[in-house]
């Protein structure tokens, strides 16, 4: 691939727009003197004010800040069908009850964005490929023309039919969501169900860790958190894996800051000392990548030793910590506190023990396990990461005992959840959007009912393994490549599988984002014929044969929807599709066409039928207890007739002018309201009245179903209760090699939602990809920062230039989430930077990728690479074709 070809002569968007967003993309989340110009009528240069001729407008960020939730507001100026300018929410005083909404350095970088000379411009197909000689190996190599939407639709028609007529559903791999709701849907992807279907890589999660299970089997929650104004209740926040500050739009970082500012310390758990430990924390635990487990297991020796845990919480609310509360069935020899102290496999947990594994001292755990015992009203957090670990549950199991050995679970100021904060994921929001999803009906291949988290929890199929078509996210670009998929504990073993079609749209950039990079190209390279569709010519769609453009929230826009549970945003349609970009919904009509399929059975609701479905249909919360929700707008006839669709007027909060005006509606809070959520405050009260939705009513410290859940899957083996393992022989603390001594994560960037905005200048100068390592491992290497290192696993090379930091624990090194891979096809390295080349393709537990724990070794590099500074770098350009 050549990089030669860059922005040089990209139309007058690129030159109007990058400077406007490039100055107003570095305001960070609080309110700053630029902003405060802003309100006074001054330009985002601090220049003079200009006469404005445009529009404020209201637009998305539909970024991926959180599984599928988006979370700030936009403000978007616009001249002459030109987007120049980006304010985010300066509206209402900025309380802590009711925040503003503000945008972080990606949004307020979305000019650059969407305006990117990386967007697709036409239809267009590679040179070297034919439907007769599909010359596969030339994917990510070959030149590109510019064809017609006729012809390009007429190829991936012609190209789809010979698959299904040949070799059926299951020779076509969608590489892109399942019908999962209003926030991605993709008419696409309805269009392939109506065709009989097609075999998705998505059994399992790469995205929420190993938390579902042991959440729901052993407390009966689900995104079971505090909300924001209740967490200050808490006078400990002791904190695991926690990089809200970088990863978690809206407040939440905020929102804890408030929490310390009220008197409540925090302590945060981490590998290094992350932004968020840098602003917030009172205390830095650094911690060896993927042994929070053993850590815990040692503060519970000490807090058993010394009597130290709420035997009273315990007895009466949970089971399986002693011998003497074991569920029925139970061995009472299988307790958690006789694990720990060793009684019958003469292994005392001692906090020297946990040391010698999480290499945290001793000392400090015996410390930190009698702060936690010492304080009434402790909030325990641990984010996602820390169970994308081998056997990944066995973290979860082991937070949540420590929370249950502290008691009080269900009181104000007493919390244990992955969430954080009820503002950010939650089964319980605050209010929510209409749903305009498209209705994509039942993926044939896999129709089983989709779980109510977007891939996770495969429990509701794990009754049925027989029927999974499902592949494993981690695996899959292996098994295709082997031609069988699937684990030898499924009734029948593994399954073949032979995939001819790719698709590679449906909001995935799957190429860069799964693991095991490198076998995903050969996959590319292999099969028969594979098509893209997205905005962008990111490294999915650079590997294609044909790849069409995809218009972008910008160009569709007019629609509500939910972002944090505590908002929902009207997003208004900000500028024209781009050059001949088309959305989503006008590819399934037009192939639709082409099969014979009616189109409106694909495409299944007219634009203007989602925009009222998204506002007739948005509620919000008015008592968390009963869970009532009231309707949200006032939907007048009036409205009704504008757009042209069947409906009936309704009363709400606020007229549909005024929420378009506003541009979004928070949910206004109090301390104290009936909004407040304390999990588990019903059971707490009376456990006998309300029991927990467990299987034994209580919270379960020994939990066999969860054991059986997961043993069942086959991808790991755990114990009923918390216990330390190696959890897989190739990967994680404990199975470091000569060749590979150092464990590789990749927490998420600020440059970057996932792969999404890698092509922004500006961010990629503020954020450069290095790879993140400690003093001790660099000076034994002779590299110092700056230096290019060459970053190795099994699985592929990576060249980045090393950041060297006191501040990280040895024996691990960092290369963050979602930087586009840029093969040098010579060498095979990966000089783009992204950590899906070197991660090793292993799931854990309820089929969760373990990111955290990929055996690397990281070397001084000495050959003949050269690299940029990221933010020199061009983007990548598809070759031969004209700018
Ligand atoms: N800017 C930005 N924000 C994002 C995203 C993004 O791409 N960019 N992605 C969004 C999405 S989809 C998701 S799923 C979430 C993910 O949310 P998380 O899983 O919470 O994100 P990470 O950044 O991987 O990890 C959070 C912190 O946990 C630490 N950590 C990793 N492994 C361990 C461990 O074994 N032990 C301990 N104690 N700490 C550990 C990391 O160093 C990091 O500081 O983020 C969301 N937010
Ligand atoms: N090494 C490593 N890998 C990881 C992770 C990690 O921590 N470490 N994190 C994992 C996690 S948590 C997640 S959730 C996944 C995310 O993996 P992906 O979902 O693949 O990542 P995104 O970059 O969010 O991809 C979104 C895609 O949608 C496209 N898009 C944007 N707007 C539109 C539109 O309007 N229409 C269409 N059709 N497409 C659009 C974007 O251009 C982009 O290609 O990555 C996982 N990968
Ligand atoms: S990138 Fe994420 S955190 Fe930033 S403004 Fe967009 S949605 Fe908010
Ligand atoms: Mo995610």
């Amino acid at each position: 691939m050549s990089n030669d070809l860059t922005r040089r002569s990209f139309v007058k968007w690129g030159t109007a727009a990058a400077g406007a967003a490039t100055l107003a993309g570095f305001t960070g989340c609080a309110p700053s003197g630029q902003e405060n110009a802003q309100k006074e009528g001054l330009s985002d240069t601090g220049d003079a004010p200009a006469e404005e001729t445009g529009a404020w407008l209201t637009g998305a960020c539909m970024n991926n800040c959180s599984c599928g939730s988006s979370r700030c507001l936009l403000k978007v100026y616009v001249e002459d069908g030109v987007p120049l300018k980006i304010r985010t929410d300066e509206q209402d005083e900025d309380s802590i009850e009711v925040p503003q909404r503000r945008a972080c350095p990606r949004g307020r970088a979305q000019v650059s964005n969407m305006t990117s000379p990386a967007r697709i411009k036409y239809p267009m197909k590679r040179k070297g490929w034919s439907p007769d000689n599909p010359n596969g190996g030339m994917r990510g190599k070959d030149e590109w023309e510019r064809i017609s939407w006729d012809e390009a639709l007429d190829y991936i028609a012609a190209e789809m039919k010979k698959a299904y007529d040949n070799y059926g559903p299951r020779s076509i791999l969608c590489a892109g969501y399942d019908d999962i709701g209003d926030t991605y849907f993709d008419p696409v992807v309805c269009l392939l169900n109506v065709m009989g279907g097609a075999v998705h890589h998505d059994m399992g999660t790469v995205s929420l860790g190993s938390w579902p299970l042991p959440e729901m089997l052993m407390t009966g929650g689900m995104l079971a958190a505090p909300d924001s104004l209740a967490v200050q209740d808490s006078q400990l926040h002791f904190h695991f894996g926690n990089n809200w500050m970088a990863n978690k739009g809206g407040n939440t970082a905020y929102q804890l800051d408030y929490a310390k500012r009220e008197g409540g310390k925090v302590i945060i758990v981490e590998p290094w000392l992350n932004q968020t430990a840098q602003a917030v924390a009172d205390e830095w635990v650094p911690i060896v990548p993927g042994t929070d487990t053993a850590f815990c297991i040692g503060m519970a020796y000490h807090m058993i030793e010394n009597n130290l845990q709420d035997q009273a919480f315990l007895d009466k609310y949970c089971v399986g910590f002693d011998a003497e509360r074991m569920p029925e069935g139970a061995d009472p020899k299988d307790n958690f506190k006789d694990y720990v102290l060793g009684t019958y496999d003469k292994e005392p947990k001692t906090p020297e023990w946990a040391e010698a594994i999480c290499g945290v001292p001793a000392a400090d755990i015996r410390r930190l396990a009698e702060e936690i015992a010492g304080t009434e009203k402790v909030n325990f957090f641990a984010g996602q990461s820390t169970t994308k670990i081998p056997a990944g549950e066995m973290f979860a199991q082991a937070f949540y005992t420590l929370a249950m050995m502290h008691g009080g679970l269900g009181t104000p100021g007493n919390y244990a959840s992955w969430v954080g904060l009820h503002e950010g994921m939650s089964a319980t929001p605050y209010c929510m959007a209409g749903d305009s999803s498209n209705g994509a009906g039942k993926n044939p291949v896999n129709p089983l009912t989709p779980p109510l988290l977007m891939s996770t929890p495969n429990w509701v199929e794990i009754e049925d393994p027989a029927s999974w078509e499902k592949i494993d996210h981690s695996e899959c670009w292996q098994s295709i490549l082997e031609g069988a998929y699937g684990r030898d504990v499924w009734p029948g073993g593994k399954k073949p599988i032979d995939i001819h079609v790719i698709y590679s749209g449906a909001y995935q950039n799957s190429l860069n984002s799964l693991p095991n990079a490198n076998a995903g190209i050969e996959v590319f390279r292999k099969v028969d014929f594979v098509w893209g569709a997205n905005p962008f010519f990111d490294p999915s769609r650079q590997y294609c044969d044909i790849v069409l453009p995809v218009a972008t929230w910008w160009e569709k826009g007019n629609i509500a929807w939910m972002n944090n549970s505590d908002t929902v945003y009207w997003a208004d349609r900000i500028m024209e599709p781009l050059f001949e970009s088309q959305p989503e919904g006008y590819i399934a009509e037009e192939l639709a066409k082409r099969f014979d399929v009616d189109p409106s059975a694909a495409n299944t609701m007219t634009d203007a039928e989602r925009t009222y479905s998204s506002l007739s249909g948005a509620m919000y919360m008015t008592d968390h207890d009963t869970m009532a929700y009231a309707p949200l707008l006032t939907v007048s006839q009036a409205d009704i007739d504008e757009l042209g669709v069947d409906g009936e007027p309704q009363e709400g909060l606020m007229t549909v002018a005024e929420f378009k005006e506003r541009g979004f509606f928070k949910i206004p809070r109090t301390k104290g309201d009936a909004l407040t959520s304390v999990p588990y405050k019903a059971f707490y009260a009376d456990p006998e009245a309300n029991p927990l939705a467990t299987s034994t009513g209580k919270f379960e410290i020994y939990c066999a179903g969860l054991a059986a859940y997961i043993n069942s899957v086959g991808f790991s083996t755990i114990s009923p209760i918390a216990k330390w393992q190696i959890g897989d022989p190739e990967q994680g603390a404990g199975t470091q090699t000569e060749e590979f001594p150092l464990l590789l994560w990749t927490p998420h960037s600020l440059r970057r939602a996932h792969t999404v905005n890698d092509n922004v200048v500006s961010l990629r100068e503020a954020f450069p990809q290095e790879c993140f390592m400690s003093v001790v491992d660099a000076e034994a290497r002779g590299i110092e920062t700056g230096d290019l290192v060459l970053m190795t696993s099994p699985h592929g090379k990576v060249l980045r230039p090393a950041k060297v930091l006191p501040t990280i624990v040895p024996g691990a090194v960092a290369l963050q989430d979602g930087a586009w891979l840029r093969i040098d096809e010579e060498s095979g390295i990966d000089l783009g930077g992204d950590p899906n080349i070197l991660q090793a393709p292993k799931s854990s537990g309820e089929a969760s990728q373990s990111w955290t724990g990929t055996l690397v070794q990281v070397e001084k590099y000495d050959g003949p690479l050269t690299l940029d500074p990221d933010k020199n770098t061009p983007i990548v350009m598809p070759v031969g074709i004209e700018e």
